[in-house]
Parts: C-alpha cells; structure tokens; sequence
C-alpha cells in the first residue's frame, strides 16, 4: 500500500507582536504530536509564521518588508527543518517571500522527510483588493502586498505519490485542482486564512463560509479523485476572527478528519494514496472522458 500518514496541523491565531521564534515554538509543538502519530508529512496554514498581515493598510515598504522572509529555512525556521528532518517529516507550510529581484508573493514550500525543499508554489488566486477600501468592515490587500504566483500548479513525486500545492483562495478555483489532476496529482496540501465574515456582506454567516470551504475542498477532491488537506489559521487574529475548519479529504469527496477547535490542533489520518486510482481509470479517466473542443472559453478569458 501507499500511505502516507498525513497530519494537518490547525494553528490558532498569530498575534501582530508575535515573534517568528514564538510561533515557530507552536509549529515545533504540533511536529512532536505529529511524530507521536506516526506521520510522514506535516501541513501548516497559508502564511504560518505570521498574522494575516493584508487585512492592514500599510504604505511604508520597509514595514511590508517586515512581514516577508526573503530565504528559507532562515534563523527563524531553521528548527523547525531540523527537528522535522530528527523525526523524518516532510513539511509544508506557508509564508511571504521575497524574491533576490524584488518579487513578493504568498508561497507555500514542501519538504522531503530529509528536510530539503522539493516544492515551492505561489498563489495564483489573489483575493481581495490593492487600495484602501472605505466600504468594507475591514481590509483585504492581498493584490497590494503580492504578485500572482509565476509557478503554476506543478505536482511533484514524494513518498511514492504526486503531490501538489494551493494557497486558500485557490481552493475555491476548480482550474486549481483540473490542473494538477491533469498531472495526475493524488494528493493536495493547502493552507488558508479565511475571515470569519464577509467583509463586503454582513449577513453571511461563519456557517455558510465553513460550508463553502468544504464545498470547494470536497468537490475538488472527487472531481479529481485525489485526496485533499486543508489546514487553517484561525481564531481571534489582532482582533479578528478567522474560521477554522481544518479537514482532510479523501478522492470520493468524503471528509475522513475535521478539526474541532479554533486554536492550535492536530488531526491525522492514514491516506492510502491507491484510493485515487479507481476514479483516475473510470469515470474521472481524463483521456478518455474530457472534451476539451468544448471548454476554450476557459482560458480564452
Ligand atoms: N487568504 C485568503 O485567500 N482568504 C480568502 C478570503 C476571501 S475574502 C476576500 C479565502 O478565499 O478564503
């Protein structure tokens, strides 16, 4: 069987004061209740060591800088890459980075169990807005602070299967997970940060944005027979609230493990990554099914 033991690893909220070093403290933590599970590959949320930091109107780029690391593993990071290369993890995780050029853009990384960075993936969904917005109860200036990623949605073939990454508001993208299916992916690993309320739409409930998030993650799952883990940072950020709802997803759509809390929580399960191979050679057999004649105005516009 091909397993991989999969551990998502739902962090609470990330103050703006908090250090690097404190949160990194929270993420060695969740890896030592990973190891005790037996896991082989570890997720963490989009933008892990810090606050959601779009939702402030910043105009100084020395102070935007502060929120991007511009190498990885640096000081901060580097043990959380040596203790998960003591216990043979892989790891994936979010942040800010800053390109040698100048670049900046909202990056996830995976690891192999050695530690070595094999992937690195860039949002391409950017949310929200670039100019300070006066009709919404709150900021979201992820197009001010980040490029669209300039990656793609590559997989890549560890631990015997073919991985591949999407930031938050990717997963709400069916081109997201069509993209990597097409590459045969089998298993998806995102992080997100998703407010708690709409802030253009008061009425929409934390429980209708749970149900879209599981939509998106689920359906993308089946339509792709591929397994998907989507791992939150939530709770009550700089006086904001950011919903939970951390689950991982198997390739029929069914959720196998659900987080149940709004802070720092671990949830695991066994992924054998074979269960992706009946929908892959029958009703989800790309070559024999799809009808691409039909579907240009995807990408015609
Ligand atoms: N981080 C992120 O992409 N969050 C978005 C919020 C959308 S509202 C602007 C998400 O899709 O969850």
């Amino acid at each position: 069987m091909r397993e991989i033991v999969v551990g998502a690893a739902q962090m609470g909220p990330n103050q703006k004061s908090d250090t690097r070093e404190a949160v990194v403290a929270r993420m060695l933590s969740l890896l030592d209740q990973a190891r005790d599970r037996g896991c082989t590959l570890l997720v963490y949320p989009e933008l892990a060591l810090t606050t959601f930091f779009p939702r402030w109107y910043m105009e100084d780029q020395a102070e935007v800088d502060t929120w991007f690391e511009s190498e990885m593993p640096n000081a901060a990071t580097a043990p959380l890459f040596q203790r998960a290369r003591d216990y043979g993890i892989a790891i994936s995780f979010g942040y800010a980075e800053k390109t040698p050029e100048g670049q900046y853009f909202n990056t996830q990384i995976l690891t192999d169990r050695e530690a070595n960075i094999i992937g690195k993936y860039r949002k391409v969904h950017l949310p929200g807005h670039s100019e300070y917005d006066t009709e919404r109860a709150f900021q979201h200036l992820e197009k001010r602070y980040f490029e669209p990623g300039d990656l793609g949605f590559p997989v890549w073939r560890t631990q015997d299967a073919l991985v591949g990454m999407a930031v938050c508001n990717d997963r709400r993208w069916p081109e997201t997970y069509r993209v990597m299916g097409l590459q045969g992916v089998e298993l998806i690993v995102l992080g997100y940060n998703t407010p708690s309320v709409n802030s253009q739409m008061s009425k929409e409930g934390l429980a209708e944005r749970l149900y879209h998030s599981e939509l998106s993650m689920t359906s993308g799952a089946y339509q792709n027979a591929t397994w998907v883990v989507g791992v939150a940072k939530c709770g009550d950020e700089d006086g904001h609230p950011l919903m939970a709802g951390s689950m991982i997803v198997d390739p029929n759509g069914f959720v196998v493990a659900r987080a149940e809390t709004e802070g720092d929580e671990l949830i695991t399960h066994a992924c054998d990554m074979d269960l992706s191979v009946f929908g892959k050679e029958t009703i989800f057999d790309f070559d024999r099914h799809r009808r691409i004649e039909h579907y240009g105005l995807i990408t015609s516009q």
